[in-house]
């Protein structure tokens, strides 16, 4: 599939709107770039075809978004190709008027804020001779804890440097976190974000705990411009330049990498903006960060900054493929928690998600430090969502920086931490109190440092004192752990230890004993329970009245897309029900189309609840997408429930999130519908607008009936039988209330009373 092949090496060379004016010395920055372009217009377009895609490429000058593909994009294109949009028919917004005069405000700016005294350097953009100066700088004022190296040199002979931060001392055996920014030339926050990461370091050491103990542990090497000569050019004369300055055409050294090297998301072709190179590593840059990293061996951790969309991405980039469990869940929590930090300290909100959701990409600098040397290994988007693009406001750097300092502290923390425990279900908030109540623990850690056997879960029931157990190993750093059966009502507190090779012990939570987790003893049944591996067990897809055409639901081992999962939930498992399980040809082949389709559940019984002492507790793992193709967010998915089998409906959730992953949901059926013992469920999937593109999937369906029955004469629910209890039967008795009528004759008569004293004096 085609996806991505723009060109701005077309646009100059065929001789578009651009003029040029040749005198202007390299690394003298005036505000007179040599290329222009004046009426060239920032656009949002909505691409609904492959055809509508190629031929907008091929009149952009260059495609600014970091998705390529159906759907909406950003693309810059010279002054005459927008009214050629209309046209075609071809729907579009102009975001900015004139790129130039974007480009001309963002000189004035900086040149207005080299001459301001009371700003940073984390308040302007800086060009390539300035950030080497200033590096060097930072290195010589911390003489202890920095020393630059180069990377690596450019085609045009610039040198690659690297700053190595880490603690006095024998530094030579400790792990290091790599992290580099600018490989695209026009990203340029992207380079001050690790200039301020590689300061906040330097300035930490001694003064901030947290820094001082991570550089004892490890080191971290910052290579702030992996591209210096794409990076000149961008400061001399093409603001928009992404790639190296090979051949004058350049190659994207984000394509360049040796990991699945050639493949979707990349090009053969030089005028492309993905173009990938004539081989893997064939280009200076690429191959001298390798070598360095590989003679380093190092390395256990490793960032690739970029701009713009605010996305914390994870691998694989070059297929719709996951990591392992064990590792995918560990790149989804620190993921997931850099995410959290970035909003902890004020900044904007990022989203954490696999590389090949957002699309697939070949030949990437982070696949390869996963792939080739088993890294930690992110790529992260700043700033902004496309308001401004790669023309961010030089008054957003700072804050770009801040929001990003504390997610790479954790990042580092957790990268060089010897272990790190989590758990992959979730920390259960309730236990049985019949039998153990089981859940999963995942131990992983950067390199083998786990000491085997000393994984522990330590448990308290009510007052009583902490008690310790040992993990059970279910293999791939997975173990299972049992909180105890208690009686009813009792809270349990636990919390899970474990120990590292060197000797360390790791907490979850980290305070462990004096802020455990929590879980209540209650009485609990399955009342119903389907991981869809064993049959269609009495669902149904597909009700009377459904309209789709394609896209029905069906009970599958789903093929993933950018819209639907390639695995279902259940861990053991495969099958889940999905709308269309096949991948097909494009995003669009299989999705759900021209109206609804419907998954009804089987009938369930959920009768045990319905006196109110017992919760009936509805559950299920749900997948919904409608965020990509052509008419993007025009749909929902109603989802329902009955409590008489499918008479009557009541809204549980309209689904309109697209979290592009399973999300657990689970509703006590009392807040909707009266638990009767004639539930049923149902998720209508549907297609209402034109061309959107919606998919949906669902898994482990579960029905638990929980809670702390009362002893049927214990009135007020307290666990005694005393005068009060009385008060309240005679009391309903009284006023006719059902509470009192204990053989549910609808009389409230002699017999009632006898069957509560009764009770009541053998209770
Ligand atoms: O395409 C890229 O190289 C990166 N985006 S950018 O807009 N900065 O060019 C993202 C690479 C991450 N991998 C995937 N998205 N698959
Ligand atoms: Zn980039």
């Amino acid at each position: 599939m085609r996806r991505f092949v723009a060109c701005s090496a077309v646009f100059v060379s065929a001789g578009l709107a651009v003029t040029s004016s040749a005198q202007v010395a390299p690394e003298l920055i005036q505000a007179d770039p040599r290329i222009r372009v004046d009426g060239h217009q920032l656009v949002e377009v909505r691409v609904n075809t492959q055809e509508q895609l190629d031929a907008v490429v091929a009149m952009a000058d260059t495609v600014w978004s970091d998705r390529v593909g159906l759907g909406l994009l950003d693309v810059q294109f010279p002054p005459a190709a927008v009214a050629e949009l209309s046209k075609l028919g071809i729907a579009h917004r102009v975001i900015h008027e004139d790129v130039q005069a974007l480009i001309d405000a963002e000189w004035a700016e900086i040149q207005l804020r080299n001459q301001q005294r009371d700003i940073s350097w984390y308040q302007n953009y800086h060009n390539y001779a300035t950030v080497i100066t200033y590096l060097n700088a930072l290195a010589a004022a911390h003489p202890n804890l920095a020393v630059i190296q180069s990377a690596g040199t450019s085609i045009e002979n610039r040198d690659i440097p690297a700053i190595r931060i880490t603690g006095p001392g024998d530094g030579s055996q400790r792990p290091v976190v790599f992290i580099n920014g600018t490989q695209h030339a026009r990203e340029w926050v992207s380079t001050k974000v690790v200039m301020y990461i590689a300061e906040s370091l330097l300035n930490g050491y001694g003064s901030d705990p947290r820094v001082t103990d991570l550089l004892d542990e490890c080191e971290v090497i910052i290579v702030p411009i992996v591209n210096p000569d794409g990076f000149v050019y961008t400061w001399t004369n093409y603001r928009l330049w992404r790639k190296n300055r090979r051949g004058g055409y350049g190659v994207d050294l984000n394509r360049n990498w040796d990991w699945f090297w050639g493949g979707e998301g990349s090009s053969g072709s030089t005028s492309s903006d993905v173009y990938r190179g004539t081989a893997p590593f064939s280009e200076p840059e690429t191959a001298g960060i390798r070598n360095y990293v590989l003679a380093n061996g190092r390395v256990v951790a490793a960032i690739d900054y970029h701009s713009y969309s605010q996305l914390i991405l994870w691998p694989w980039s070059y297929d719709y493929v996951d990591p392992p469990a064990d590792d995918l869940a560990r790149y989804t929590a620190v993921g997931v928690q850099m995410r959290q930090e970035m909003l902890n300290a004020g900044g904007v909100s990022y989203t954490a998600q696999s590389s090949y959701n957002l699309y697939p990409a070949a030949g990437v600098a982070s696949d390869w430090f996963y792939g080739a040397i088993d890294a930690l290994s992110y790529t992260i988007e700043l700033r902004d969502t496309g308001t401004y693009g790669f023309e961010l406001p030089a008054s957003q750097i700072l804050p770009t920086c801040q929001e990003n300092w504390p997610a790479f502290l954790y990042f580092a923390e957790q990268a060089i931490r010897p272990i790190t425990i989590s758990l992959p279900g979730g920390t259960p908030a309730s236990a049985s109190t019949t039998t153990t109540t089981p859940f999963q623990v995942l131990i992983s850690s950067a390199a083998s440092t786990y000491a085997n056997g000393t994984g522990q879960l330590h448990v308290r029931v009510g007052n009583s004192p902490f008690t310790t157990s040992a993990l059970t190993p279910l293999g791939n750093g997975l173990f299972q752990a049992s909180l105890p059966a208690a009686s009813c009502g009792t809270e349990i507190d636990y919390y899970i230890t474990a120990g590292s090779t060197d000797g360390r012990t790791v907490s979850l939570p980290a305070d462990g004993a004096s802020a455990p987790f929590s879980a209540e003893a209650l009485d609990l049944t399955v009342a119903f329970n389907d991981n869809m591996e064993t049959g269609v067990n009495g669902w149904s897809a597909g009700v009377a009245g459904d309209t789709a055409t394609t896209g029905q639901w069906q009970l599958a081992d789903p093929q993933g897309t950018a819209a639907q999962p390639e695995n279902d939930h259940s861990n053991p498992g495969t099958m889940c029900w999905v709308t269309g399980a096949l991948a097909g040809s494009s995003i669009g082949a299989y999705d759900v189309d021209n109206g609804y389709t419907t998954l009804l559940s089987p009938r369930l019984d959920a009768s045990e609840a319905a006196s109110g002492d017992m919760q009936a507790i509805l559950s299920y793992w749900r997948w919904y997408s409608n965020d990509q193709g052509a008419a993007p967010n025009e749909d929902s998915m109603p989802i329902e429930i009955s409590n008489n089998n499918g008479s009557t409906w009541t809204p549980l959730e309209l689904v309109t999130q697209n979290a592009n992953a399973w999300v657990y949901r689970e509703f006590n059926i009392a807040d909707y519908v009266t638990p009767t013992a004639n539930m049923r469920v149902r998720f209508i999937a549907r297609d209402l607008g034109s061309g959107s593109i919606v998919e949906a999937a669902i898994d482990d369906v579960r029905l638990e009936i929980r809670g702390c029955a009362c002893y049927p004469a214990d009135m007020n629910c307290d666990g005694t039988l005393d005068f009060f209890d009385v008060q309240i039967f005679l009391d309903a008795f009284a006023h006719h209330n059902p509470s009192a009528d204990f053989n549910s004759d609808g009389l409230y008569d002699f017999f009632d009373v006898q069957i509560f004293l009764d009770l009541f004096s053998h209770g």
